[in-house]
């Protein structure tokens, strides 16, 4: 498998499209399905309107008897159809546009909507050059995806690629396959997904003529294409036409991300190093020790006996049910690793049941594929088989219910296979072939895994992380960017990769904060921790042999900074928990480009902004990740915006100068925000969601009532899907130095709730009434992100039913 030379449009032959399916149908509509040649091979398209503005495009032929993806895809089934894509003779497909259906906001390039070479199909589109790319799901290479050419295939990027070209490099493909092309056309969005697990190929420059490289100049940019070296073309057309509208659409299809447990939101503390008892012990005792909140407490390989999946070191855990409930019940549940491999041992039942049940995958000779992982010859459970998968959903519930666990670190499962040909490894009782399965099989890992959760405690909201993924995934489990080094080149690699990803249907992702290669730096952790405090996603991680990298491990100021940091999380854990129910009902991600609220224009130019990005609709950062920066350029959007560290109202539409101190870093609130936060100053993980400060933004220019819901429930059961969830409405309206504050829909389902507003504004303040009421101010300071913020108060009120 070539990762850096791509299937090229010249290779292929092009449908005839005198056999297409005519402009108009006999009824005057445009044809939903035809067929079409190829030299002698016919092929039979079908175009569907789900509705929603959601079509499916289906090309079948002898080659694609079978569609092999395993993605859970839900499309709409709303009524509203609007006939927008269509197949015409000359033009092939067109998507029109839906604010001027004479418009075409997407077309196939003329004589070549259809391609094929051998099993490999292409087709190609009319390249507009005010186009903008974005999404691709995992990559490395930046925010705006112009003039790339990139595979999906699921890659353990540190042992596919030579170590000197991951340092600072962008290695592609990386460890998730997502084939999602957003395209920006002038203001309106449109999305292709390929649902198909081979080798999909996406161009958006295809003239690409240097070998090795893929971002290069243009030749004849006239053309973009999407294919596949194999496998059914089965393609979702999204059309937006806004970015949040196309966002949601997406996210609907391909699963939203279930409410995660709110220790999952926490700040999560990983080592590869951490293993024993002792290893866990002593972290509770330091963050409590150093006052600093945390939630989940990892384990790294070395936990298990001799890398044995599903087993403990007895050495390390005396008695490990025991041991994990009692840091469980210390407040940090325990997150072991898992691998897919399982050691090849006689005297292993895992091994030895597996083999009985025939659930791993086999070789070209009919015997299971040996890989050589951590364990030594280790074989591997083919999730492509529904019994396989509930054998292993089987086993991880027996682990996760023997030991008391409520989550788990899936690792290793692109596969990696170590030094053996992961070709040789067969799915399907060793009737298919590796590519059918190579990029899914995270997914179906992930499935079974959650199933095996959810079996050993039905009521509880497991949470798992994964390395690998494809499309749907984000139903299953949260996905770390994988192995990045600690240096500047990864810090400010991770907000595209992580926008892009938000963007492609894995809202919840994020890096390992502070770098997991090589050893960090003081200044490098701030920066880090500086940067990734608000991703939805949020584990510090290191590997093996670094030097230490816990919060406190960075001299007295450093580690107070990365403290309050965490604090800062913590206060806005009300926030973020709101924006993940967003996530679930609506499908907005957590972390968002400026594209997903603004218009790009000249005097702000947002569309290829990679160093800047929004935290839900409120907050927005552009932190600085140069070493010993000390001021940046911040684009602000047309809004007024709260300069945090300033203390300053500004207005927007335009680019500033931002200063960086050491305690600090540049972040703004856009007025009209309400943020919920804890109370005080959060030095431990009991998180209350019922007791809330309600921190309202108000340039005093403002003149619209805003609104905001604040919702919270028990953080861990099922219970809020039936209906135990509080939630309430409040309406605020700041009109000639008088705010008002009222409450409308409220449900107490989890019962009540205890408020206390806090104004931020730059209005001189005559009042504030609580449902008419008038209630006295008192002025206090809000500490978050380095930031001592001027405030007005009210007394706290409790709302009940
Ligand atoms: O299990 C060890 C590491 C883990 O810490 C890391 O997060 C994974 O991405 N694992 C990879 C295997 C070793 C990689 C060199």
């Amino acid at each position: 498998m070539y990762f850096n030379k791509y299937p090229q449009p010249e290779n292929f032959s092009f449908a005839n499209t005198r056999t297409l399916g005519s402009a108009k149908n006999a009824k005057g509509a445009n044809p939903t399905s035809g067929n079409f040649a190829v030299g002698k091979r016919n092929y039979k398209y079908n175009l569907k309107d789900h509705g929603n503005d959601v079509y499916q495009l289906t090309v079948k032929s002898s080659y694609w008897p079978k569609q092999y993806s395993q993605a859970t895809l839900t499309p709409p089934k709303r009524a509203t159809k609007h006939d927008l894509a269509s197949i015409s003779r000359l033009a092939g497909l067109n998507i029109a546009s839906p604010t001027q259906s004479d418009q075409s906001l997407l077309q196939s390039e003329p004589g070549r909507f259809f391609g094929v070479s051998d099993r490999s199909w292409i087709m190609q589109f009319q390249y507009d050059p005010k186009f903008r790319f974005y999404g691709l799901g995992e990559k490395m290479f930046g925010f705006e995806h112009s003039r790339k050419s990139t595979k999906f295939w699921n890659t353990d990027a540190w042992a596919d690629f030579p170590f000197e070209s991951i340092y600072t490099g962008r290695p592609d493909p990386y460890y998730v396959s997502i084939p999602y092309l957003i395209i920006k056309n002038g203001d309106q969005y449109i999305g292709i997904l390929v649902n198909n697990p081979y080798p999909v190929f996406v161009h958006t420059n295809p003239d690409v003529i240097i070998a090795n490289q893929n971002d290069a100049d243009d030749v004849n940019n006239t053309r973009f294409c999407i294919g596949s070296s194999d496998g059914l073309p089965e393609l979702y057309f999204i059309i937006g036409p806004t970015l949040q509208q196309l966002t949601q659409k997406l996210q609907q299809l391909v699963g939203t991300t279930p409410l995660p447990p709110l220790w999952s939101l926490g700040h999560q503390q990983c080592r590869w190093g951490y293993k024993s008892y002792d290893d866990l012990d002593q972290l509770d005792k330091k963050f409590t020790q150093y006052k600093t909140p945390t939630d989940g407490l990892w384990l790294d390989i070395e936990y298990m006996d001799g890398f044995r999946v599903f087993t403990f070191n007895d050495k390390l855990f005396k008695n490990p049910a025991k041991q994990i409930k009692d840091i469980t019940d210390r407040t940090h549940p325990v997150v072991p690793i898992i691998d897919p491999g399982v050691k090849v041992d006689e005297d292993y039942d895992v091994y030895t049941d597996g083999l009985k049940k025939k659930v791993f995958c086999q070789n070209p000779e009919g015997s299971p594929f040996v890989g050589f992982v951590w364990p030594g010859a280790t074989v591997f459970p083919d999730f492509s088989l529904p019994r396989a998968r509930k054998w292993w959903a089987d086993k991880v519930a027996a682990f996760a219910k023997d030991n008391h666990l409520i989550g788990a670190w899936l690792d290793m499962n692109d596969p990696s296979t170590g030094s053996s040909d992961c070709m040789y490894m067969k799915f399907n009782d060793g009737k298919d072939d590796h590519e059918t399965y190579h990029s899914q099989y995270a997914l179906g890992m992930a499935q079974a895994s959650r199933d095996g959760f959810l079996k050993a405690n039905p009521t509880l909201r497991p949470f798992l992380l994964t390395r690998s993924g494809f499309i749907s995934t984000s139903r299953h489990a949260a996905v770390w960017t994988g192995d990045n080094v600690s240096n500047r080149h990864y810090l400010k690699c991770a907000i595209p990769c992580t926008l892009n990803l938000s963007l492609s249907g894995i809202p919840f992702n994020g890096p390992d904060v502070a770098g997991f290669g090589d050893h960090t730096n003081t200044p490098l952790a701030l920066d880090w921790y500086k940067t990734c405090f608000l991703f939805p996603f949020f584990r510090n991680h290191s590997s093996i042999n670094t030097l230490d990298q816990e919060p406190w491990t960075f001299g007295p100021r450093a580690s107070k900074t990365i403290k309050h940091f965490i604090q800062s999380r913590y206060k806005l854990l009300p926030y973020i928990y709101n924006l993940f129910m967003d996530q679930e009902e609506a499908g907005d991600p957590i972390l968002r480009p400026l594209i997903y609220h603004y218009k790009h224009s000249a005097k702000t130019p947002i569309d290829e902004l990679d160093d800047q990005f929004m935290v839900g609709p409120a907050i927005m950062q552009a932190p600085c990740m140069e070493e010993e920066q000390t001021k940046r350029d911040v684009v602000l959007p047309k809004d007024r915006w709260l300069d945090v560290q300033a203390g300053k109202w500004i207005a927007g539409g335009k680019t500033i100068r931002a200063k960086k101190e050491d305690q600090n870093t540049p972040l703004f609130v856009r007025s009209g925000s309400v943020l919920p936060m804890l109370t005080g100053t959060p030095t431990d993980n009991q998180s209350d969601l019922s007791k809330i400060e309600l921190h309202i933004f108000l340039d005093k220019s403002y003149a619209q009532t805003v609104t905001y819901t604040y919702r919270f429930d028990d953080g861990k059961t099922f219970a809020y899907q039936d209906g135990e969830r509080t939630s309430i409405m409040f309406k605020i309206k700041l009109a000639a130095g008088k705010l008002s504050i009222s409450w409308l829909d409220s449900d107490f389902s989890a019962g009540e709730l205890t408020v206390r507003p806090i104004v931020h504004t730059n209005a001189k303040l005559k009042s504030i009434t609580v449902q008419g009421d008038e209630m006295k101010q008192s002025a206090c300071t809000l500490n978050f992100a380095g930031a001592k913020l001027a405030a007005m108060k009210t007394k706290p009120i409790t709302l009940k039913s």
